[in-house]
């Protein structure tokens, strides 16, 4: 079995029988532990830990399965004849995350990535769920058998040719107390499966060649976050994904080093800029920066879980460049795995569902042995923090004035819109400067949009296309809906969502016009390349996420035309710190329509059926009238109420989402549509 990075195993004797005894040993559906029906869900397959030993050993399986069919895509039979002199290697990694990300301890999951970095599509999932609830051996048998010879065909075509495939499938996991022994069945399938594929190339090929055609390696990168697996994933395959600009480094340290050089550059630009404009000499940036700003510092929640390590190596990576620290912001990393329970009172999904400061374990702990606990007065208030989840793939930026009170709320639609109100006015200005120029070739701006789901703030949705004038998708929850829509629609499409995950993706036009910014010869303007570099494009990245909120926060309160293009009234701001504020960023673009969210437990969430961006619920066919009737004005007084709910994928729960003009009116929603699922979904527990 696999551990430690990249192992490979050399062929033992497996034959389908032996497979087929493992899978069966450990077959996952039993009545004992209550589920009959094992569903990729939101995101992946998520439930409680307990439950999922057999699950994970025929994910192994199935993953090595869906690697060669991966492979199949890109090594076609043609491109195999291509070249009958000249070796070449063709390699290709997916990935595999073990975690449950903002669920507590009890939960555990599986998601699994494509080369690209990106989450599976329906035919993927629909193929190892079917695979997953198999409990027929002969069918089994069957797949077995049928892969088998597939793979010996392939390994035949590529025997007759100079090709060779290397294949890698990369795992990670998090924190969890049972995510190592779920990450050892999960190798423990890969490899058998590995092991009985191997078998029948290393006695087919001995003869003629002293390497196998066709390696499979599982590398066990151990412990992750969901970003740096994907991030690991994507560029292991630089050919087929990266553009030129972004230099591959599949590691961990790889990623540290990708995203903390990205974001000094960027500050470090933002600098020059200013002082440019200022008609300073900038030959040395660092020694040009007015010592009398004060020092940033951002207070990360870390959700006990594995960004806090994270945090700390991108913390120290920016460090050690010796970039002047007022340039950058301090990391100030807080709750980490040692310190409190994962994702208890803390995280993302705490701060952003009850709109509460997160828990301060360490600090909590010390007051508690604090007799006189003098510490409750004043030692609370922190304005510039941010709370990411279990698998830092969230965040969500906030600052607290008190023990229990926050000053200034900001979620995934304000980051979008963030994104977006700083990238629209750059464009703007290269479009006017393409203008002005003698270029007789017009230049072709990107084009961007934005994609939401239902769970975004309705102020936020009516910016975006009343004031930013962008487009806007909304698409059913989970983040592989969110990011299927930003490829295909947009050459930038910024998605996130409220819950605070999301990213940016470029299409190859943006690429191409951020290589013509830069070679320009006049303003040789290297911030398209830049921002690319400063985004995890494979999946929401909470570490990537807040380097750029940073960044662009210190943009707009830069007072200048420069780097990054600061909206027009930033130079008015009426802040004194020459970057925008956590309160700049919340009053200036626009005000959220408050909000709530609830959970209600019913005996059987799979009655409920939604529309397709799940905003409105279609069975049972009692409540969507009811729930019209309730966001109704004149039966309730409530002005812009909106309210929908719709079963979670990752919980054993519904979920109620409430807006209105007020607070009170937002509750008041909440709570009449709670009592509506109560009472048509059979709810169980005490009724709301
Ligand atoms: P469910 O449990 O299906 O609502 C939650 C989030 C999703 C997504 C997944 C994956 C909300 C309302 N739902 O899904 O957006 O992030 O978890 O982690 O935030
Ligand atoms: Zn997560």
């Amino acid at each position: 079995m696999a551990t430690g990075l990249t192992t490979m195993k050399t062929t033992t004797d497996v034959d389908v029988e032996s497979i087929i005894e493992l899978l069966f040993q450990q077959q996952p559906l039993s009545s004992s532990n209550g589920l009959s029906y094992y569903n990729y869900g939101t995101a992946g397959f998520r439930f409680k830990a307990n439950v999922m030993d057999g699950l994970m050993v025929r994910v192994g399986i199935l993953s090595i399965i869906l690697l060669l069919k991966q492979a199949e895509e890109v090594v076609s039979p043609t491109s195999t004849t291509a070249s009958t002199t000249t070796s070449i290697i063709t390699t290709l990694s997916t990935g595999i995350m073990i975690t449950a990300s903002h669920n507590d301890e009890s939960y555990n999951g599986v998601k699994l990535a494509n080369p690209d970095g990106s989450m599976l599509v329906p035919i993927q999932e629909e193929f190892l769920t079917k695979w997953v609830n198999e409990s027929n051996s002969e069918e089994w048998k069957q797949l077995l058998i049928n892969e088998k010879l597939v793979f010996k065909l392939k390994n035949r075509i590529l025997q007759s040719s100079s090709l060779s495939l290397s294949l890698s499938l990369h795992i990670g996991r998090d924190t969890r107390s049972h995510s190592f022994h779920l990450s050892n069945l999960l190798c423990l399938g890969a490899q058998t499966f590995i092991d009985y594929l191997l078998l029948s190339q290393s006695s087919q090929s001995s003869s003629q060649s002293k390497s196998n055609k066709v390696n499979i390696i599982i590398c066990d990168h151990e412990v992750l976050t969901t970003p740096m697996l994907h991030h690991i994933v994507l560029h292991s395959n630089p050919t087929l994904y990266l553009p030129s600009y972004i230099t591959p480094k599949p590691t961990r340290k790889g990623y540290i080093e990708t995203y903390a050089t990205a974001y000094i550059d960027l500050c470090v630009d933002l600098c020059v800029a200013a002082n440019a404009n200022a008609d300073v000499n900038n030959a040395n940036v660092n020694a040009n920066v007015n010592t009398n700003q004060q020092q940033t510092v951002l207070r990360i929640d870390s959700a006990c879980g594995v960004g806090y390590d994270a945090v700390k190596e991108l913390e120290n990576a920016i460090l050690n460049t010796n970039t002047s620290l007022a340039l950058i912001t301090t990391l100030n990393a807080q709750n980490g795995p040692q310190d409190g329970p994962l994702n208890d009172s803390c995280g993302s999904d705490h701060v952003k569902t009850l709109f509460l400061p997160p828990t301060w374990w360490k600090q909590m702990n010390k007051d508690n042995n604090d007799n006189d606990n003098q510490n409750d007065n004043g030692n609370y208030s922190f304005p510039y923090c941010c709370s990411i989840d279990g698998d830092a793939d969230r965040i969500v930026f906030f600052g607290q004035q008190s023990k229990n009170e926050l000053s200034e709320f900001l979620d995934g639609d304000k980051i979008a819109i963030l994104i977006a109100h700083v990238l629209q006015e750059k464009l703007s200005k290269t479009k006017t400067n393409s203008n002005n120029s003698n270029n007789s070739i017009a230049i072709a701006i990107p084009t961007m949009g934005i994609i939401q789901t239902a769970y975004a703030n309705g102020a936020a949705t009516n910016y975006v296309r009343d004031v930013l004038q962008l487009p806007v998708i909304i698409t059913k929850t989970g983040v592989k809906h969110l990011h299927h829509a930003a490829v295909e629609n947009f050459d930038i499409g910024i998605y996130f969502e409220a819950n605070g995950h999301g990213t940016v993706v470029f299409s190859k036009q943006y690429e191409q016009f951020a290589i013509r910014q830069q070679q320009q010869q006049q303003l040789k303007d290297s911030f398209y390349i830049g921002l690319h570099r400063l985004i995890n494009p494979a999946v929401g990245d909470a570490l990537c996420d807040m380097l750029l909120v940073d960044y662009l926060l210190r943009s707009l309160g830069t007072n200048d035309n420069g780097a990054a293009a600061a909206a027009g009234s930033s130079s008015s701001s009426s802040s004194s710190s020459s970057s925008w504020t956590l309160q700049d960023w919340n009053t200036k673009l626009y005000q959220d329509l408050p909000n709530r969210m609830l959970k209600v437990k019913v005996k059987d969430r799979t009655i409920i059926k939604c529309n397709s961006n799940e905003s409105i619920c279609l069975q049972p066919l009692t409540v969507q009238p009811l729930l019209e009737n309730a966001m109704n004005v004149a039966t309730n007084g409530i002005e812009n109420g909106r309210c929908f709910i719709r079963p979670s994928g990752t919980e054993d729960i519904v979920r109620v989402y409430a807006e209105a003009k007020t607070r009170t009116d937002a509750d008041k929603l909440a709570l009449i549509a709670s009592q509506i699922v109560y009472d048509e979904c059979n709810g169980i527990g005490e009724r709301p």
